[in-house]
């Protein structure tokens, strides 16, 4: 999709906060720091729509951002945020996790792993309960300008083996700062939110 306009919509903190619409969204989940907020920035060509650092405190919240009027991207709150207390922790994580399981206009999820380190427990048990919640999701292994591309080959490779997933889910590598990766997931975006419904209505 060409993004002509990207908006910032709302920073929920409770369900009744959330859009009242049927756009379809795509939502980026993963620990804090491992580029939620800058993978929506590439993907819309902005530089601070979804930052952080300018918007100090909503990344605990479910935020919003509306894309061409067609469908919106979710930022979660990151998990495994370290200066947040245990209280907060838990509180953050059952908005996201009310969100995952009753938001209707949920797509695609986009799973965001760091290429230079192992999984963490947190990101197991976030890929374990989107195997049971069985919305679609892509795996994306950001920060891949970190390393050769043969390394970066290597380190995707290693950790799809440490995954329990479906083997035919999506493994894109991408980075933010590089650009990479970008078109593999306006494919996938491209494709839960829009094309099926295409195919669906050629068919009728
Ligand atoms: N080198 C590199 N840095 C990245 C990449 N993605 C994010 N970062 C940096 O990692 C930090 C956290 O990114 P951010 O998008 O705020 O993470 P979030 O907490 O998941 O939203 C920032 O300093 C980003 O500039 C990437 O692909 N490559
Ligand atoms: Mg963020």
């Amino acid at each position: 999709m060409l993004v002509k306009d990207s908006k910032f919509i709302i920073s929920a903190a409770k369900a009744e906060q959330w859009p009242d619409d049927e756009l379809p969204e795509v939502v980026f989940s993963g620990k804090s720091n491992v580029g939620k907020s800058g993978l929506i920035n590439a993907l819309c060509n902005r530089k601070n729509l979804a930052y952080s650092a300018s918007a100090p405190g909503k990344t605990r919240l479910v935020n919003f951002y509306e894309i061409n009027g067609v469908m919106r991207m979710v930022d979660l709150p990151g998990y495994g945020y370290s200066k947040a207390s245990k209280q907060e922790t838990k509180l953050y994580g059952k908005l996201a996790e009310r969100y995952l399981t009753q938001r209707k206009n949920i797509r695609l999820i986009i799973q965001i792993l760091d290429i230079r380190h192992d999984p963490t427990e947190d990101d197991l048990h976030m890929i374990e309960f989107l195997n049971t919640i069985g919305l679609p999701f892509v795996i994306a292994v950001n920060k891949c300008d970190k390393l050769s591309k043969s390394q970066a080959i290597n380190r995707a490779r290693s950790i799809a083996g440490m995954l329990d997933i479906d083997p035919d889910t999506p493994f894109i590598l991408t980075s933010v700062t590089a650009k990479r990766g970008m078109e593999e997931i306006w494919d996938a975006i491209d494709f839960y939110c829009f094309d099926q419904e295409d195919d669906n209505n050629e068919t009728e």
